[in-house]
């Protein structure tokens, strides 16, 4: 390494590298700091996955107002929610006005995608270099690149032989699609397939949905906001804020009163329907043993079975549509607006990918065990490679030429869900090992955020440029991520929370189940303790 280079200034202080509600939020803080910032964003305008994920119904499960940043007081006045759940639209536009609001674009490379980040050990920096061959430097690293942004195709023989349009839901076109007088067949039946499918059988001649497993959803009975409630909301927020920071899933929870196996049926029946007459994710809250206990979760999965048998008319669809065989809320509970409903149209039908696995994709069609379905147009919801993939995909190289890549082969390792041992000065922003996609992302967000923000300015007082998670501190808090998970239900379904839906993905639970609040007290005491678990040089 030549003297010359040694003395270089490094491009910037931070690349951050996706320009959603994280990296947004990164440059905001970063910048009015003074730190030197470029984001990197593959997409040509801001917002992550709310650029990304633009298909008919898109819309998020968290409450609107909570759904939003709290870092300034302005931006909460200024913006107004129109709906109890916004709609994809919406959000995009809330975070362009939050990107214009505050002078971010200047710093945001769009259409520009990171394909390599190298640790430099003895420049104690990153160079990362563009699909398109461009090189920087920085000093810090920040991977905003999101939980649910690498797509996922479905290992199916032909899928890519199909000859008319095929639409992944992760990845729609920016221009309206128009499914009038099209037979649709639909692939996959997460949240994304349960949003979008009443909307593209209201327009498609025949919709074929192609479900692999059936998915507990709950009813979002999405409303349009009172201006008297959004009053009351803007006027406590502060309060309102604070009590999401410190609840379990980043939102305000409802207040959990003991066990359904202590509860007589009447007693469940009751709570259960009053949660589901309230609607949302807040439904598993009903009692506190729901997703620890299996026969407690019996209780809540056939309530919603029953649900399912009351709105869907024929019989055989409704059983097929009833989920059997993993405990509910254990794969990602959906909220729907009419998803049941729907199959009481003439123009869709369900196969049973269980009794009837599909064969092959041809240019034309689908074609099962029993039966070829023709079809004009391809919808994949097939989901994401999800909390590992974005990472993966880029070429990561940390101390001694370790790959990212290769030290997640097993499954992935982050102390505090933030840092990989070996892999100075680089942050990931709800990562593997963090609350994030078992909470209100934004909240989890913010404090990463403000977390990494703090540990960078202490390290600017100390006069340190390197900061370094300790393979033992990663180790023992890998372990503990795994141990809160076994303590629930969750292990038990094929989830992509384990990495269950990629091929020879290592299954690993992989999201901190311990709550916002803890996770943040955790992260608290390990500054106050002068960033136990890290090395800084
Ligand atoms: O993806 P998914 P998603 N043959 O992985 C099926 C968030 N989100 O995009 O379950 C046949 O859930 C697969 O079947 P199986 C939310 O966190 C939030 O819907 O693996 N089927 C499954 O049915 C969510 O959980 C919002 O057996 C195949 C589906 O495809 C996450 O994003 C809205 C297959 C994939 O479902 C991902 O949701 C949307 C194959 N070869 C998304 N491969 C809200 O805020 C896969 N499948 C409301």
């Amino acid at each position: 390494m030549s003297d010359q280079r040694a003395t270089d200034v490094p491009t910037y202080d931070a690349a951050v590298v996706g320009a959603g509600f994280a990296g947004l939020y990164m440059l905001y803080r970063l910048r009015g700091l003074g730190y030197r910032v470029r984001v990197f964003e593959a997409g040509d305008g801001v917002g992550g996955t709310w650029y990304w994920n633009r298909y008919p119904g898109a819309r998020c499960d968290v409450e609107s107002v909570d759904y939003s940043y709290s870092f300034s007081p302005e931006l909460e006045q200024e913006w107004t929610w129109s709906e109890r759940y916004a709609a994809q639209p919406e959000i995009l536009e809330y975070l362009n006005f939050v990107a214009d609001r505050f002078d971010l674009r200047r710093d945001i490379q769009f259409e520009t995608r990171i394909a390599s980040a190298t640790f430099d050990e003895g420049l104690h920096r990153w160079a990362l270099v563009t699909t398109a061959g461009e090189s920087v430097t920085a000093t810090f690293c920040v991977m905003a690149t999101g939980c649910l942004s690498a797509t996922k195709l479905p290992e199916i023989e032909g899928v890519e032989s199909f000859a008319g349009p095929t639409y992944h839901t992760g990845r729609w076109p920016h221009e309206p699609v128009d499914f009038s007088g099209q037979r649709v067949g639909m692939i996959g039946t997460g949240s994304s397939a349960i949003q979008s499918i009443p909307h593209i059988a209201s327009q498609a001649e025949r919709l074929v949905v192609f479900q692999r497993t059936a998915n507990f959803a709950v009813p979002a009975w999405n409303r349009p906001l009172d201006p008297d409630y959004i009053a009351a909301v803007k006027a406590d927020y502060p309060a309102r804020r604070e009590l999401c920071r410190q609840s379990q899933a980043g939102f305000p929870p409802s207040p959990v009163e003991g066990n359904a196996l202590e509860a007589t049926e009447e007693e469940r029946e009751k709570r259960f329907q009053e949660h589901w007459d309230d609607g949302g994710l807040r439904f598993l809250g009903s009692f506190a043993d729901i997703l620890i206990d299996q026969a407690a979760n019996d209780t809540v999965s056939e309530f919603i079975r029953q649900k399912i048998r009351a709105t869907v008319k024929d019989p055989v669809t409704a059983e097929i549509l009833s989920p059997k065989g993993y405990p509910c809320g254990t794969k990602r509970l959906c909220v729907d607006i009419g998803y049941f409903e729907t199959y009481n149209r003439d123009n869709v039908t369900l196969v049973d990918l269980r009794a009837n696995p599909i064969e092959r994709i041809t240019p034309t069609s689908i074609v099962t065990a029993d039966e070829t379905y023709e079809i004009d147009t391809l919808v994949l919801a097939t989901g994401f490679d999800a909390m590992t993939g974005a990472l993966t995909q880029i070429d990561i190289t940390g101390v001694a030429g370790q790959k990212l890549k290769e030290k997640w082969r097993n499954g992935p390792r982050a102390y505090l869900g933030l840092v990989a041992a070996g892999f100075p000065n680089m942050f990931l922003i709800t990562g593997p090992g963090s609350p994030s996609v078992l909470s209100n992302m934004v909240v989890s967000i913010e404090q990463h955020v403000d977390w990494v923000v703090d540990c960078l300015e202490k390290m600017r007082e100390n006069g340190q440029t390197e900061a370094a998670a300790d393979l033992a501190a990663e180790d023992g808090w890998v372990e503990m991520v795994a141990q809160l998970a076994d303590f629930t239900l969750f292990p038990k379904a094929n989830s992509w929370y384990v990495g269950a839906n990629v091929e020879g993905k290592p299954r690993v639970f992989m999201p901190y189940i311990g709550g916002v609040q803890t996770y943040r007290q955790h992260c608290d005491l390990v500054a106050l303790g002068g960033y136990e678990g890290f090395s800084f040089s």
